[in-house]
């Protein structure tokens, strides 16, 4: 496996635990309410990873003004050549971005913004090197997709959109398919074999094993969620090499193991 320059050599993660309210955020799905004690274990042995991966960590103080606010993906998109404060779709999670403005203001000092009536999730967002897929999504609507590929191009980057509303069953772009490096994405079939993604070579998760697609490069790794492992076994005979979590608690709240960091 290459590791490639550009997007993966991440030094550092912003993280932030979930706050004793966090059952009360925001969900789709119906899968029981998450075991707060043990999503805490989880955060705990996802930062260890991500440590065991060699990045230093922030963690941001726990907000239990923002139950969501574990899912810290959402409020920012970071890049080598600059950092991008969304402004999430959700009005319960529009808070959360003053407290990641002021985190990673000494990593970026001059943050672009997406101001009204622009709305960008970072779940929506999928760096693939030099390109950018921009999801439109229940969260992202076409102004805060414009706006953000306006900002992209000034850095020097290239976009692409996605409307990911018409696919059953996700949240956000990256709730279906993730680019890993190499030149390889890993996705659901409905969003695989759409022509945008034909430069890649794909691996393509089965409908059982939807919930791994979110999954994510972190320098020699790729943290897979765990309980899938036909795309694990699949990962490894194509010279990755899986991290596995557990993230049960944190998907009964909509999320998956991108949302809980913000890798740079
Ligand atoms: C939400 O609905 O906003 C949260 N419960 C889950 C956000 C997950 N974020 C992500 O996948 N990037």
């Amino acid at each position: 496996m290459i590791l490639e320059k550009g997007g993966f050599l991440f030094t550092k993660a912003i993280v932030r635990a979930p706050a004793a309210n966090f059952a009360e955020g925001l969900t789709t799905v119906d899968m029981g309410v998450p075991d707060f004690d043990l999503a805490i274990e989880q955060h705990a042995r996802y930062c260890q990873a991500l440590a065991e991966c060699g990045l230093a960590l922030t963690a941001l103080d726990v907000d239990p003004r923002h139950p969501d606010s574990t899912f810290v993906e959402d409020t920012a998109i970071l890049t080598e050549r600059g950092a991008i404060l969304t402004r999430p779709g959700a009005a319960s999670r529009l808070g959360e971005v003053e407290a990641m403005r002021d985190a990673i203001l000494s990593f970026f000092p001059s943050p672009c913004t997406i101001e009204p009536p622009g709305t960008v999730d970072g779940g929506d967002i999928c760096e693939a090197g030099e390109h950018f897929f921009l999801g439109i999504s229940e969260r992202t609507n076409e102004e805060g997709a414009r706006q953000l590929a306006a900002h992209l191009a000034r850095m020097g980057y290239t976009s692409s959109t996605f409307d990911v509303r018409t696919v059953k069953g996700i949240l956000h772009l990256k709730s279906g398919i993730s680019y890993i490096g190499d030149n390889t994405l890993v996705g659901m079939a409905e969003l695989a074999s759409d022509p945008q993604f034909r430069d890649y070579s794909v691996l393509r998760v089965s409908a059982e094993e939807s919930y791994a697609a979110n999954c994510v490069r972190v320098n020699h790794r790729v943290l897979v969620a765990a309980g899938f492992p036909r795309i694990t076994a699949e990962l490894r005979a194509r010279g990755f090499d899986p991290l596995v979590l557990e993230m049960s608690e944190f998907r009964k709240m909509d999320g998956g193991l991108s949302c809980l960091s913000l890798r740079f």
